[in-house]
């Protein structure tokens, strides 16, 4: 199965995937891990990426692509995997068409998760990421026993540098004007399927389920 998840930044796109993989045995493929781990370990592409992921704007089309060609069909390909992050423009959208139809695949689903603007803000103020294990908390609903420590691995806990105030109005915008026509693009598809978002991860998981396999 291969699946795309879509939707505006810190609306659980991550949270989600990693629930679905645990459960499906899928791999999850997030652009944005990817590229920070390329920041982490100062590569060149991680430099590059850097000065947009900062700035809360888009990292080029093309740079993307190659990304996900060597993550889809290079050495480590995967059969079943959920993309969490990509594509993020309609260039990168014809982009991976492209892709598949040169290797004969195509998606089953894309999930768009769908919730308030305002809880979108609550949930990005409040995220902390785990620096070791890239574990996802959140100090409002959703926080670590001990703070600023990860409960899996005992890693430090930290906030993501565009999880700032001004740099998730960037993003939301950046959301809205370059990622949104994804969703007309999919529709057209039938293969698009809307998910409310705005409960509580399990409540999500459960509606996420509910349209995958019938809630069993
Ligand atoms: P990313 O890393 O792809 P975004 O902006 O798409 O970043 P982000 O911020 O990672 O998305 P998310 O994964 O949707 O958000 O959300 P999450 O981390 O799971 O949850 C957010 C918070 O809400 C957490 O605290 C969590 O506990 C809580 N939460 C989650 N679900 C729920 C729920 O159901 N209920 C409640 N109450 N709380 C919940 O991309 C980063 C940057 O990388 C570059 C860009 O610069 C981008 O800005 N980039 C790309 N550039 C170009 N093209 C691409 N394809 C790119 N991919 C990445
Ligand atoms: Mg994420």
């Amino acid at each position: 199965m291969k699946l795309i998840i879509l939707g505006p930044p810190g609306v659980g796109k991550g949270t989600q995937t990693q629930r679905l993989c645990a459960e499906f045995g899928m791999t999850h493929i997030s652009t944005g891990d990817i590229l920070r781990e390329a920041i982490k370990n100062g590569t060149k592409l991680g430099e590059q990426a850097n000065a947009f992921m900062t700035k809360g704007e888009l990292v080029p089309d093309a740079v993307m692509l190659g990304i996900i060609e060597e993550k889809l069909f290079g050495k480590q390909a995967q059969a079943s995997y959920i993309l969490d992050g990509f594509p993020r423009t309609i260039a990168q959208a014809e982009g991976l068409e492209k892709l598949f139809k040169l290797h004969d695949v195509r998606i089953d689903v894309i999930l768009l998760l769908d919730a308030e603007v305002r809880q979108i803000i609550d949930r990005l103020s409040a995220r902390r990421t785990c620096r070791n294990c890239n574990a996802v908390y959140n100090l409002m609903t959703n926080p670590p026993k001990q703070a600023g420590r990860c409960d899996t691995c005992g890693g430090d806990l930290f906030q993501r540098n565009d999880d700032k105030a001004e740099t998730i109005t960037k993003r939301l915008d950046v959301y809205t004007r370059q990622t949104e026509p994804l969703v007309d693009f999919y529709r057209k598809s039938g293969n698009l399927r809307v998910i409310p978002a705005t409960g509580t991860p399990d409540e999500v998981f459960q509606n996420i389920k509910k349209e995958l396999i019938g809630g069993k």
